[in-house]
C-alpha cells in the first residue's frame, strides 16, 4: 500500500547553488546527500515533514554524474524542473508487483538502492499520464546500540 509521498525529485544544474536556493528562500536544510553512481546523480535530500506511516517526505534535489543518465537526458531536453514524483510503501515488492499487473510498466525486475539504503523502482511515465513515477521503501532505522 502506497501510504505517503516519499520525495518530489527535482533535476538541476547547479546542485550547490540549488541546495542554497532552499536553504535562503524556504528554510530547508540538507538532511542528508550522496552520490548514487548506478543511477548518474549527485542528489540532496530536504526533509520536509514527517508521516504517519513512520516515515517522511522531502524534496529530493538532483545534478546529473553524466550526461547520458536518465537525469542528465532529462535536463538537455527540458532544462530544470520536477523530473519525479516518489511514493512511499512498507513493501515495494508487492506493489510493483500489482502494479505491474494493471498493465503499467515497471522498469526494474528487481528494486535498487536509491537514496539512504531504500529500495527503489520506477514506472513508466508513458503509462502514468507522463509523470515518472518511482516508488521506495526506506531502509529500516537501525536500532541504537546498546
Ligand atoms: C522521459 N520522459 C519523461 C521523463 N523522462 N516524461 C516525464 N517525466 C520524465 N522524467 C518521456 C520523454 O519525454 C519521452 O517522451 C519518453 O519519456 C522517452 O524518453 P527518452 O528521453 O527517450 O528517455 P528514455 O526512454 O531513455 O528514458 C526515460 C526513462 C528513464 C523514464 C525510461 O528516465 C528512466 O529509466 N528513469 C528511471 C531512473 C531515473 O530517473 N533515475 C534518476 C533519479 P516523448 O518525447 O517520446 O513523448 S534517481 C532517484 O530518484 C533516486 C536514486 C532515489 O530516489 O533514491
Ligand atoms: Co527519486
Amino acid at each position: 500500500m502506497l501510504t505517503r509521498i516519499d520525495h518530489i525529485g527535482i533535476a538541476c544544474f547547479d546542485l550547490d547553488k540549488t541546495v542554497e536556493f532552499y536553504r535562503a528562500t524556504y528554510g530547508f536544510e540538507v538532511f542528508h546527500s550522496e552520490v548514487n553512481e548506478e543511477q548518474g546523480v549527485r542528489e540532496a535530500m530536504l526533509k520536509i515533514n514527517e508521516t504517519s506511516d513512520g516515515g517522511a517526505s522531502y524534496l529530493q534535489l538532483l545534478e546529473p554524474t553524466r550526461e547520458d543518465s536518465a537525469v542528465g537526458k532529462w535536463l538537455a531536453k527540458n532544462g530544470e524542473g520536477v523530473h519525479h514524483i516518489a511514493f512511499g510503501t512498507a513493501d515495494v515488492d508487492a506493489d510493483s508487483a500489482d502494479i505491474r499487473g494493471k498493465g503499467v510498466r515497471v522498469l526494474y525486475d528487481e528494486p535498487r538502492i536509491g537514496s539512504m539504503g531504500s529500495r527503489i523502482t520506477f514506472l513508466h511515465p508513458k503509462d502514468c499520464h507522463g509523470v515518472l513515477t518511482e516508488l521506495v521503501t526506506s531502509a529500516p532505522v537501525e536500532s541504537p546500540e546498546h
